[in-house]
């Protein structure tokens, strides 16, 4: 375990330390004040969707108890909390009426923050689509970036002028592929045309949505969270390396291509240019928007080898096996490494603004016992990615914080309450919460960067 303070020392004096957290994984209360059903209310109600049936209706309950959870993002001696807005809570039916009761409630986080001296870092959307709009093809149809704009425009012009940043989406991988090919996450599709459909909307969404906050609230930093996936080829053969490219390509470029570059990725559109949806005149354009940040989001590598099977779609690719034999409690492999490798890849790649760590953490369950939560394995996770993290700002990238994934436990979308990510550990039956020797160390490291400017009176 590493010397909290001795790892403090690696950053400059402004590298910010958060938590993050995420609306339908913790707010609880998905029928009060108005709101209406996302997808995940209605995906989670579906038998056999999430682990035990589990869903997001009541979560960490934190609607009702926000001011307590404040006082502990507080008490974790953070500078800044990322968290996201429920468009079901904002525009109950995706369009048409806007909900006052929703846009109040994200005014007194907004306002409980700037009183705790934390900054704010809100997610328009992070995967709680309005029900409604999924009658109209979700993510697969365009109207959804037409009513996405409308809806980042209508929470920028009332909380746009106490926030500290702003990101229009939440991991693009997760809404397209995990979502619409893989079926894991809402809406649980399993169709290459429907996930095309959802990449381009999602693109043409995100463009639009940068522009809306920059209309609405120009002074406030727009930026977009993905989890770009670490690829790392099996062998150095040509045929690994050359179909890491392709995996490049289909995991990550389709989002980065279009939003920087302004065009989808050369072998990618050869693969699926003619299945793709009419891809309008200005539409590049619109998506190729300069950003003032970016965040990734890591946990984990992707390994891959080449899939010689001629049938294989590309990126024709297939799984290899892991070489670290560390893994956490979802069975995800421990590599500190291929955080920096990623990150290094992708400044070579693009002309980058300056990023954040916006999710880093680790899934170990183990519970209080008198009163403790000693979770050792988290803190040493926790410590190599940090280190990581702190050898990428030495090395010159302008990397200007982190947030750890996640101040506390909660609702893991498919894998339900199973699966712990928190600092702080919550009992879902008392809703107690406890400060994990996690999150014990977590404070300890970021105290040391709260400004004193940041502290109340
Ligand atoms: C994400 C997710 C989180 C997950 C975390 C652990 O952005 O992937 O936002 O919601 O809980 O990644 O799987």
């Amino acid at each position: 375990m590493i010397d909290p303070k001795a790892l403090a020392g690696r950053f400059p004096s402004d590298f910010m330390f958060g938590v993050a957290t995420a609306s339908y994984q913790i707010e609880g209360a998905a029928r009060e004040d108005g709101r209406k059903p996302s997808i995940w209310d209605a995906f989670s109600h579906m038998p056999g969707r999430t682990f035990n049936g589990d869903s997001g209706d009541i979560a960490c309950d934190h609607y009702h108890r926000l001011d307590e959870d404040l006082d502990l993002i507080k008490a974790l001696g953070v500078e800044t909390y990322r968290f996201s807005i429920a468009w079901p809570r904002i525009i109950p039916d995706g369009r048409g009426p806007v909900n006052e009761a929703g846009l109040d409630f994200y005014d007194r986080l907004i306002d409980g923050c700037k009183e705790r001296g934390i900054k704010t870092n809100a997610t328009l959307y992070h995967w709680d689509l309005p029900l409604t709009l999924a009658g109209d093809g979700g993510w697969a149809a365009r109207s959804t970036a037409y009513a996405f704009q409308r809806y980042a425009q209508t929470v920028m012009k009332r909380l746009g002028d106490r926030l500290d940043m702003v990101a229009t989406f939440n991991e693009p991988w997760c809404i397209v592929w995990l979502s619409h090919l893989y079926g894991v996450h809402a809406p649980g599709e399993k169709s290459i045309d429907a996930a095309l459909a959802a990449l381009h909307t999602l693109n043409l969404a995100h463009g639009l949505g940068v522009e809306a906050c920059r209309q609405e609230a120009p002074e406030v930093p727009v930026g977009i969270v993905c989890n770009h996936q670490a690829i790392e080829p099996a062998t150095d053969s040509a045929e690994d390396m050359a179909a890491a490219e392709r995996a490049f390509q289909f995991h990550n470029a389709c989002f980065f291509d279009p939003m920087l570059k302004g065009e989808y990725p050369e072998a990618f559109m050869a693969a699926y240019g003619d299945r793709m949806p009419e891809i309008e005149a200005d539409d590049l354009t619109t998506i190729n928007q300069k950003l003032d940040w970016w965040g990734l989001n890591y946990y984990f590598p992707m390994r891959i080898a080449h899939d010689g099977n001629p049938e294989a779609a590309f990126p024709a690719v297939k799984d290899a096996t892991p070489v670290n034999n560390v893994f956490t409690d979802i069975g995800w492999e421990v590599n500190a490494p291929s955080l920096g490798k990623l990150v290094r890849q992708l400044y070579d790649r693009y002309d980058l603004p300056e990023m954040y760590i916006t999710e880093n953490g680790a899934c170990y369950n183990m519970g209080p016992v008198d009163g403790v939560v000693d979770d050792t394995p988290r803190i040493d996770y926790l410590s190599d990615h940090i280190a990581e993290v702190a050898d990428l700002v030495a090395g010159g990238i302008p990397l200007k914080g982190y947030y750890a994934w996640s101040l506390m436990d909660n609702f893991e979308w498919a894998e339900g309450y199973r699966m712990r990510f928190g600092l702080i550990h919550v009992d879902y039956e008392t809703q107690e919460r406890t400060i994990k020797e996690s999150g014990k160390w977590y404070k300890a490291l970021a105290e040391t960067f709260r400004t004193p400017d940041t502290e109340t009176a």
